[in-house]
């Protein structure tokens, strides 16, 4: 996807690909306005919105729950909740639940980009449309889901693999904290990161690994690689930041300082992040942001209408470091 400018305000909806001809259908079960009748017959009915949650693994995440929820409560819709405790297999359980009790609409946060299909086709064959948050996945027919609404991770990746070099001069060893494993995020915030150190050959990536998003597993992951490679190591790259602050008690316990010693650069702009920036212990950190809620919700009750929408909307990110932290963090919303 095409890197959006920075400049613009934190969070901006950009649909990508307008759908052609491809207006969502309506649910069987849905409260929608058909055509040629009156829409007050429909507006009584509570919408219902099924809503499969990855897990709480990170603040980032927990940011983005909350959003989800406080939207529904602000839009009278009744959600039903289901927490997938990072397993792909109770997100298509909770699916079918949801397809089971006739939802109007399913709002998906997919843990992994693969796998989905024959729980898609099912929505699909009910009518139910399926809004993805977040991260994407990957179906050999697009129509499976009605709207994408996420981040680039390939711009974040990149824009923080940029920054790192600046910082760095072209060069040094770098140690990466991958996300999930076949998460969108992790895939493509991976391969950002390589697309920007290819242009530094004597920047080069000497050790990763996932951290699966959390900062205990963070932690743990970057303590490894210190004993291995200690003094080889210049800067940390995290796919999140609480792999990031994981990472910075890691080295503060080897007694190196966090952020001078070795420079940290990670992803998501949580509000730990800023704390850290401000405290030197972290270098830089790419928003990613979680606030989905009102975005998802706007596209549910389009969805619902059968009015048409873009398979994308891309959600603007922008680059934090240390020198504007003080100045922002009392205006960070998560
Ligand atoms: O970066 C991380 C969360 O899917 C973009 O998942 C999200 C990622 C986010 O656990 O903190």
């Amino acid at each position: 996807m095409r890197r959006l400018t920075s400049c613009l305000p934190a969070l901006i909806f950009v649909p990508l690909l307008p759908l052609v001809g491809c207006t969502p259908e309506r649910p069987a079960n849905t409260n929608a306005t058909p055509q040629g009748t009156t829409p007050e017959k429909n507006s009584a009915k509570k919408l219902v919105v099924g809503f499969s949650q990855i897990g709480a693994e990170s603040s980032w995440r927990t940011a983005e729950t909350n959003s989800i929820q406080s939207e529904a409560e602000k839009r009278g819709v009744e959600l039903k909740f289901s927490d997938a405790q990072q397993k792909q297999e109770n997100q298509v359980k909770a699916l079918n639940a949801f397809i089971a009790q006739g939802v109007d609409a399913i709002i998906l946060a997919p843990v992994v980009e693969t796998g989905w299909e024959p729980v898609l086709k099912k929505a699909k064959e009910r009518k139910i449309p399926v809004i993805l948050v977040d991260r994407g996945v990957k179906v050999s027919d697009d129509s499976l889901y009605t709207t994408l609404i996420a981040s680039d991770f390939v711009a974040e990746g990149r824009m923080a693999g940029e920054w790192l070099a600046k910082k760095m001069g072209g060069k040094g060893n770098v140690v990466e904290l991958q996300g999930t494993a076949g998460a969108a995020p992790a895939i493509d915030r991976k391969k950002g990161f390589e697309e920007a150190l290819a242009k530094h050959p004597d920047m080069k990536i000497i050790q990763t690994q996932t951290g699966e998003f959390t900062r205990a597993k963070g932690k743990e992951v970057m303590e490894a690689f210190l004993k291995a490679k200690g003094d080889d190591i210049q800067a940390v790259y995290a796919h999140n930041d609480d792999m990031a602050l994981g990472a910075i008690q890691a080295i503060e316990e080897a007694g190196k300082k966090p952020g001078k010693d070795i420079v940290i650069v990670s992803i998501d702009g949580v509000k730990g992040a800023f704390e850290a920036m401000v405290a030197g212990k972290l270098n830089c950190t790419v928003e990613c942001n979680p606030l989905l809620g009102p975005a998802a919700f706007d596209a549910v009750q389009k969805a619902v209408a059968g009015e048409e929408l873009p398979k994308n909307t891309v959600v603007e990110d922008k680059v934090f470091d240390q020198s504007v932290a003080k100045d922002v963090i009392g205006e960070r919303k998560y």
